[in-house]
């Protein structure tokens, strides 16, 4: 390894060196250079030369309540001293645990009490697939065993999680998905709507569910899973004949349906939950995230009093991480939800700043770019495109998303590119100037865009 006097040259090089990125082309890293991040403090992210990034994406739509949140430290430092470690296996729990349970059950919609607890969204999943089967099992049903997942959903990276999800490049390299799990089409108006108004779309697209489970046969489905607004897929935003539709057709076929709230959870669309804003009855909700809004890992499953009261009538369910429920992490978390309760800060997105960044961002709707600008809550989409009227996009499709994002950088505003759709999720707590300022930027990255094709 070569020493060097610069820090960012010392860090570049081991981590050239070293470090097997996650969603990353590690050798192209290796060449180009990471970039390192140092600091962070509210909605802005420093890098190792001391240049300031607004961070429109909260981390990885995960740090809802900003940067820098000394309780949330000191609830950690707290928790470290008391207990750092104990599991909840062998008949065990402990306080913050149990706390946090309640905590949970008592801002989720009112027949969902319940949670099992994971270290992240995709545990979370890999669990909601052991724990539906499980149910069918106790219930005499053991043939409802295939899930039900979405073209260009996400669910997570492990092996299950990634196979719900319907990323075709993930399922690319391993031969995913594994047996057990079909996928219908996603609820994508800009994309694959054609012709038909986004209530027809909406329609269609739901019914593609009915479809696959008179194809499988409902006896042998188990469940539905997907996320109320597709996040890592492009910020999809079903129509509003979507979920009542979905909502009818498990209910019509006896099918669970997993509402996956690993991004829309905790405040994200302006309610507790994505369920909360799309009036979704879930028999399960996997969570992440924005429960401990990032400052340390944590996820878990949440489940329906009818789904709990058949898991607690199976005898014991083999199924379980060394860190389910880590203390340190619950602890965290707690106060993750209680400065998000006692600050009022879900009911200030959806009243002010939710409304306010949502209108100030279809501004860039007369853009020659921009095909599209949608959002919900604190999720905002603009969609890149070649020709306004016919939604055509450019014909490398990508390319455009990820000059934007360059050009996002250069102006010192993180955001995220899928395809060409221009992502943001901010932090909850995202103040009007800091709105002015994420706009503005995004308008000057378009005008740069523009420019440079
Ligand atoms: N479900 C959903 C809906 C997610 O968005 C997961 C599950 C998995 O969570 P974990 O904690 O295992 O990562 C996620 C995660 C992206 C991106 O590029 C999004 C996620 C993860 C990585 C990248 O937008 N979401």
């Amino acid at each position: 390894m070569t020493q060097s006097s610069d820090p960012t040259a010392h860090w570049q090089q081991q981590d050239a060196d070293h470090h097997l990125h996650p969603f990353g082309d590690s050798g192209a890293i290796a060449n180009e250079g990471a970039r390192i991040i140092t600091k962070a403090s509210g909605v802005t992210v420093w890098d190792s030369n001391g240049r300031a990034y607004l961070d429109a994406f909260a981390g990885l739509w995960c740090v809802n309540l900003g940067y820098g949140r000394q309780e949330l430290v000191e609830a950690a430092r707290r928790q470290m001293s008391e207990l750092p470690y104990y599991n909840l296996f062998f008949k065990t729990a402990t306080p913050p645990v149990t706390e946090l349970s309640a905590a949970l059950a008592d801002i989720a919609p009112p027949h969902i009490n319940h949670t099992f607890f994971t270290n992240s969204g995709s545990e979370a999943n890999d669990t909601v697939f052991r724990m539906v089967r499980r149910y069918w099992d106790i219930k005499g049903q053991p043939s409802k065993k295939t899930i039900i997942g979405r073209h260009n959903g996400y669910h997570g990276s492990t092996v299950a999680g990634a196979s719900l999800g319907g990323m075709k490049p993930m399922h690319a390299q391993g031969d995913l998905p594994i047996t057990g799990v079909a996928h219908i089409r996603q609820p994508y108006w800009f994309g694959e709507g054609g012709d038909l108004s986004p209530d027809e779309f909406g329609l269609v697209a739901a019914q593609a569910l009915e479809e696959k489970i008179l194809e499988l046969g409902a006896d042998n489905v188990a469940a539905f899973i997907a996320e109320p607004i597709q996040g890592a897929g492009g910020i999809i935003i079903p129509p509003a004949t979507y979920w009542p539709e979905i909502q009818r057709i498990v209910r019509q076929y006896n099918i669970l349906l997993v509402a996956d709230e690993v991004i829309c959870g905790f405040g994200r669309t302006g309610e507790w939950f994505g369920c909360d804003t799309f009036d979704i009855e879930a028999d399960l909700m996997p969570i992440a995230k924005g429960l401990s809004s990032g400052y340390l890992p944590i996820g878990g499953v949440m489940v329906s009093d009818g789904v709990a009261e058949v898991l607690k009538s199976g005898g014991e369910f083999h199924h379980g991480f060394t860190y389910s429920g880590h203390p340190v992490s619950a602890a965290v978390a707690l106060e993750n939800l209680r400065i998000l309760r006692t600050e009022g800060i879900i009911d200030r997105v959806k009243a002010e700043t939710a409304p306010y960044m949502q209108s100030q961002l279809r501004t860039l709707a007369d853009h020659p770019l921009v095909g599209e600008v949608r959002g919900v809550g604190m999720l905002g989409a603009v969609e890149l495109v070649q020709d306004k009227a016919s939604r055509r996009r450019y014909a490398d499709e990508g390319q455009t998303g990820t000059v934007c994002r360059d050009k996002a950088l250069e102006e010192g505003l993180i955001l995220r590119a899928t395809g060409d759709t221009m992502l943001m999720s901010p932090p909850l707590v995202i103040h009007r100037a800091e709105i002015d300022e994420l706009v503005a930027k995004t308008r000057q990255a378009l005008d740069n865009t523009l420019a440079a094709l």
